[in-house]
């Protein structure tokens, strides 16, 4: 079963996440990313889905254009997990 983080261990993971936002209402954490052009946010989001599927964690995100707009939160406990900051953290890495 997977844990919600603490709250002091979701405030470590937030430090390290300086572009990520934490909906306290959720327990989730949202990040707007901006790219060149519609091709390079979709390419950003072919990789992210792989990740997702082999992680078997999917994010909640919004595309318009050159932006992407993601929420993550773990389903399973509601809230937030070490699940989404390695997400988090992967995703920042692909932007
Ligand atoms: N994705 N964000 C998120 N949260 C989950 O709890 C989750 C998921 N993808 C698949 C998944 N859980 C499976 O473990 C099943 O619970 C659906």
């Amino acid at each position: 079963m997977i844990e919600k983080l603490s709250d002091e261990a979701r405030s470590a993971a937030l430090s390290g996440l300086p572009d990520w936002t934490h909906d306290a209402e959720r327990d989730a954490i949202t990040r707007q990313f901006r790219f060149a052009d519609f091709s390079e946010a979709f390419a950003f989001m072919t990789r992210a889905a792989l990740l997702a599927e082999k992680m078997d964690h999917h994010p909640e995100w919004f595309n318009v254009y050159n932006k992407v707009e993601v929420t993550l939160i773990t389903h399973d406990c509601d809230g937030l997990s070490e699940r989404d900051v390695a997400m988090a953290k992967a995703m920042d890495g692909f932007a």
